[in-house]
């Protein structure tokens, strides 16, 4: 698949999130259309979720870490496809009964709802298996990071050590009080490891130096952590209706969030303090490090 993502900057970062989200749906369509479409109600269940107004925020990271290092990389697009559908995965497993059991996802049906839960997780498993399908398919622009490099550290970061580990560590911690540091362990391995391999695959892609890659991790690291908290407070504020949550949240066991254990003033705080630590890091990267700014600025004032 080859799209153009000449980007010309400086463009405003709404423009630039817009344009990519364009540049990501139609090639995620086009990796997904080209496989074959039996069977078909499997092949139906991975449109639906795929296809359900994400705001492919991990895919946008992804292209913006390549064009951090280079404005006219468009070598990190099969890698950008590849963690949307990591991502995917991860939220159709997490809305199942036994595991979040949420029977709405942005404002639709949960995926079991419609297609029962077998079939969700066959999706899952899918989805899994699909994105480093997709990712083999990446061409780096240089010979420092090869593709396998780069599949193994998606393989670990979607494995027991960061996502699965993420998730395995936040079930347990349902119902029980847990302090800070154990609910910052859960939310790098949760939220902030997919968001920082992100960012660090599409530099990879487009062969950043080990200065400039060291610091897009740190900043994804801050950005991850930020992402998760405000993510919590939006959970607070927004009504269910806005989210699509599903409303029969109460009678769960609630799971530990900044906002419960720290009110939601000091979760503000805490949701600022890490994207100034994101902020410091790319401006460390001097003018190149300006799309990444606007990028931590953006998500720090979204509203869903
Ligand atoms: C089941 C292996 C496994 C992992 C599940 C992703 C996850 C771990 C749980 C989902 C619940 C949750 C709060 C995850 C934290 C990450 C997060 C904030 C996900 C939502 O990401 P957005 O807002 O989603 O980017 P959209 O809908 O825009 O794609």
């Amino acid at each position: 698949v080859s799209f153009s993502l000449i980007v010309n900057m400086p463009m405003e970062i709404e423009n630039y999130i817009f344009q990519q989200q364009q540049v990501v749906e139609s090639a995620l369509r086009k990796f997904v259309t080209e496989k074959s479409k039996k069977p078909r109600i499997l092949h139906e269940a991975i449109d639906y979720c795929l296809f359900s107004g994400g705001k492919r925020l991990r895919p946008i990271l992804c292209l913006a870490g390549a064009h951090t290092v280079c404005l006219k990389s468009d070598c990190a697009l099969p890698l950008a496809c590849a963690v949307e559908c990591i991502h995917t995965y991860s939220l159709v497993h997490d809305d199942l009964p036994s595991m979040d059991n949420d029977d709405f996802r942005r404002g639709k049906p949960s995926l079991h709802k419609i297609y029962g839960e077998a079939l969700a997780i066959l999706t899952g498993d899918a989805l899994l298996a699909l994105a480093f399908e997709i990712a083999s398919l990446c061409s780096p622009v240089g010979k420092n990071y090869p593709v396998s490099q780069m599949i193994w550290e998606l393989a670990r970061t979607a494995g027991s050590r960061a996502l699965v580990g993420g998730q395995a560590a936040d079930l347990e911690a349902e119902g029980k009080e847990i302090g800070l540091n154990q609910l910052r362990y859960i939310h790098c391995r949760k939220t902030a490891a997919l968001i920082t391999t992100s960012l660090r695959l599409g530099a990879m892609a487009a062969d950043a130096d080990k200065k400039t890659l060291n610091l897009i991790t740190r900043y994804g690291r801050s950005l991850g952590l930020a992402f998760q908290i405000i993510d919590d407070i939006l959970d607070v504020t927004q009504t269910t209706e806005v989210l699509g949550k599903s409303a029969g949240k109460d009678q769960k066991a609630q799971k530990a969030t900044y906002p419960r254990i720290m009110g939601l003033e000091y979760s503000k705080k805490a949701a600022e303090f890490y994207t100034q630590k994101a902020l410091c890091y790319a401006s460390m990267l001097g003018e190149k490090g300006k799309l990444l700014s606007d990028l931590a600025n953006f998500l720090l004032t979204r509203k869903k």
